[in-house]
């Protein structure tokens, strides 16, 4: 007798969000419209060698234009939420008295639309587009900003709070602080690891006062933070690589993770930058504005690290981790996507199940995951992706089988609804499940759009 393999079939929870990603600067364009400002990302695009192929966010996929045809495509993919970002520098007027209207009224618009459409607004307040005025007074490396973001979120609260279903103060925190203002390789292009150190603070600090205004504001909906995450492993099992990792998980995950949800600093961490600064811009009551409750944790999940103790003798890495001279990134083995960045389902699975077991049984959701690929043309006009399916495919078994494992794990959003600008990459990295013909801004569903929209209607999928 042939016995034939019957497909795994996995199914999630009916209340589980299946959605999928954006960012204000990386899909509006119309930077000039309605009385924006300039951002940090306007002022580092324009600056020669900042973007790969000299590529802004000025025009991008015209979604400021395009919203409304944007959100048909949701539909028609059957999204139960969508996750967008509010640019600051629409919101705040230059000179920063007063409320920019004609700004708000797009985010308003979109809501509606959305709602209209059947799919839950997810809102980001600061995805990176900081009003570049704010920067001219220090940016993140001066507590003023917190206090300005404070203002900013009480306007978004009091405006949206009736309809957006959940809230993220800030995105990928980690990305602002230590690439923004330590590497230099994001806008605003500043480096140094105090700076670094400094500016996350600062950044954390405007997420607890953005939870204590959205909740002050009456907003209804879910109140969250996104950080991006990681499973940080050892090399080997020695003892020095295991301290590496320390560092690392220290450096990357802890410093927003251990404020946020427990009210304090991880100790090892300090001490381990204690030769850098003195935290001094720690101000007493800070640690209990930042740990202020949140009702859920947004983790962003791209792919693991692996590291190791560096060599003796081994210095400087390049890495965006103060201390990290003492520590060796490395590849990890396997497939990689077009950003480079290591295929590995594993990660995210042990970070769910690590975030429950440190912090609490909490309800997570994964607000960003995806990868980089080509595509290319499909049959009858379409577009095909098979990389990206199996990217989603994985990403999406590591989901369940941490729900399985107890985690509360609430929904899932794709990176990205469009390809778009990606930062540093500008548009030579394509992440979407729909393809920007950047020539025309004519948008299709890739084979992954298609593939996630039929994981959505059956509300699970098979297994190969
Ligand atoms: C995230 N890293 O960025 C952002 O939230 C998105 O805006 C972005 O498009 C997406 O992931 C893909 O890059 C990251 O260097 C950028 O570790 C860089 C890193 C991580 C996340």
């Amino acid at each position: 007798t042939v016995v034939q393999a019957e497909p795994v079939r996995l199914t999630f929870p009916s209340t589980f969000w299946w959605g999928a990603a954006t960012a204000a600067y990386q899909i509006e364009g119309s930077v000039d419209a309605d009385g924006r400002t300039p951002s940090i990302w306007d002022t580092f695009a324009a600056e020669p060698g900042r973007i790969t192929g000299g590529d802004t966010g000025a025009v991008s996929t015209g979604h400021y234009e395009r919203f409304r045809e944007d959100v048909k495509l949701m539909a028609e993919l059957g999204l139960s939420a969508y996750r967008f970002s509010i640019a600051w520098p629409r919101i705040r007027p230059a000179g920063g008295h007063g409320v920019n209207a004609a700004g708000l009224d797009f985010y308003d618009r979109l809501v509606d639309e959305l709602l209209a459409a059947g799919i839950q607004p997810v809102a980001t307040l600061y995805h990176w587009d900081l009003p570049q005025e704010l920067e001219d007074t220090g940016g993140w490396t001066s507590r003023e900003t917190a206090l300005r973001f404070a203002d900013y979120a009480a306007v978004m609260g009091a405006r949206l709070g009736d309809r957006v279903a959940m809230w993220n103060t800030l995105n990928e925190p980690w990305c602002s602080a230590f690439l923004g203002y330590g590497t230099g390789g994001h806008a605003p292009g500043r480096r140094g690891h105090v700076h670094a150190l400094t500016a996350t603070h600062h950044l954390l600090l405007a997420h607890g006062l953005g939870i204590e205004a959205l909740r002050a504001s009456g907003a209804t909906g879910t109140l969250s933070v996104a950080l991006n995450a990681g499973a940080v492993r050892p090399l080997t099992a020695s003892a020095e690589d295991a301290d590496a990792a320390r560092r690392i998980d220290g450096l990357l995950n802890r410093i927003f993770f251990d404020p946020i949800l427990r009210g304090s600093y991880p100790a090892d961490t300090v001490e381990d930058t204690r030769d850098l600064t003195d935290w001094g811009f720690v101000r007493a009551g800070d640690l209990a504005t930042i740990s202020t409750p949140v009702d859920a944790v947004c983790v962003n999940y791209y792919q693991p690290d692996l590291v190791s103790a560096a060599p003796a003798g081994v210095l400087d890495h390049g890495t965006c981790y103060p201390t990290a001279q003492a520590v060796q990134f490395h590849p990890t083995p396997g497939p990689v996507t077009h950003m480079g960045w290591s295929v590995d389902p594993t990660g995210l699975r042990d970070l769910l199940l690590r975030i429950r077991r440190d912090y609490g049984d909490r309800p997570l959701y994964v607000t960003e995951n995806g990868a980089a690929y080509d595509d290319r043309p499909g049959p009858d006009g379409g577009v095909d992706d098979p990389e990206r399916i199996g990217y989603l495919r994985g990403h999406l078994a590591a989901v369940h089988e941490a729900i399985l494992a107890g985690v509360d794990l609430r929904g899932y959003f794709v990176w990205s609804l469009l390809d778009n600008f990606e930062w540093a990459f500008g548009f030579s990295r394509r992440f979407g499940l729909i393809r920007v013909d950047y020539a025309t801004l004519e948008r299709t569903i890739k084979a992954s759009g298609r593939w996630y929209s039929e994981a959505i209607t059956h509300n699970g999928f098979d297994l190969p």
